[in-house]
């Protein structure tokens, strides 16, 4: 088994606080990064592989967009048992490059292929699932219905979107505890304050959060018939969208 580095790259007092970049730093970390970061993260990955094998139909494509370092891939790769194409997209050269390696010899019924691109860029097409985890949050507010709908286009009917975010709250008391509980996880998996509040800075204008009512509005506006929360934990969910 790989043995992954730690995350400490907000340890120490940084004089000038940069926007947050997925480079070659963030890849060496990033398996320990965002387990410690992202509450049910592992259960989720094994839980889309199951949810995308069951709507996987033979010979159509599955998309992981924003894959990193493919965790959604390899999960999916490892229990799909009918013939499929995974497609994984990231616009990070150094996580696609490293992804190139985790996913290199695993034996299965699907083809990879992995695109450096932006996610934006690429036609969808022949799609019986599409997974969003926690790559939406990092689109432009603005241009994130279009995307849904170029998905929506891309899917065949049946297909599905799963689209997993950190979410927002309308009410302040609501947003305060979840805020709360989600530092107290970090904090439980060893960060300092200082990392939690350095690495909140970074994340600022990078990683903008909606609401579980913008999500499914947005949703229906690209066309998708039904959207559901599948799976939460704590300010973290996943919806499942149905064509
Ligand atoms: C996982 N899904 O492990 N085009 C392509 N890729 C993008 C874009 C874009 N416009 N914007 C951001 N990314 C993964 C985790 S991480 C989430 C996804 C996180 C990529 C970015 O390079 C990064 O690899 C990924 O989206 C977001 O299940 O770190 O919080």
């Amino acid at each position: 088994m790989t043995k992954h580095k730690s995350d400490s790259l907000y340890a120490s007092p940084l004089t000038e606080m940069v926007d947050f970049q997925f480079d070659e730093r963030v890849v060496d970390v990033f398996p320990d990064m965002i387990q410690r970061s992202v509450p049910g993260y592992g259960t989720l990955i094994n839980m889309i592989g199951i949810l995308a094998t069951q709507a996987i139909q033979p010979n159509t494509r599955c998309y992981d967009l924003g894959c990193s370092l493919g965790a959604v891939s390899l999960s999916i790769q490892q229990r799909v048992t009918v013939p499929c194409e995974i497609i994984g997209v990231d616009n990070s050269e150094a996580m696609i490059k490293r992804c190139t390696e985790v996913l290199a010899q695993e034996p299965s019924a699907a083809v990879v292929e992995l695109v450096c691109n932006d996610i934006q860029n690429i036609i969808i097409k022949n799609a019986s699932v599409v997974v969003l985890n926690f790559t939406l949050q990092f689109i432009p507010v603005a241009e994130r219905v279009a995307l849904l709908q170029a998905i929506y286009a891309g899917l065949n009917p049946g297909g599905i979107l799963v689209l997993s975010e950190k979410i927002a709250f309308e009410e302040p008391t609501q947003q305060d505890f979840y805020t709360e509980l989600h530092h107290d996880f970090k904090r439980a998996n060893g960060y300092t304050d200082l990392e939690v509040s350095q690495k909140r800075s970074a994340l600022d204008n990078v990683l903008i959060p909606e609401t579980r009512a913008t999500h499914q509005q947005r949703l229906a506006n690209a066309g998708f018939a039904s959207s559901d929360i599948w799976f939460q934990c704590a300010n973290f969910a996943s919806f499942v969208a149905v064509k």
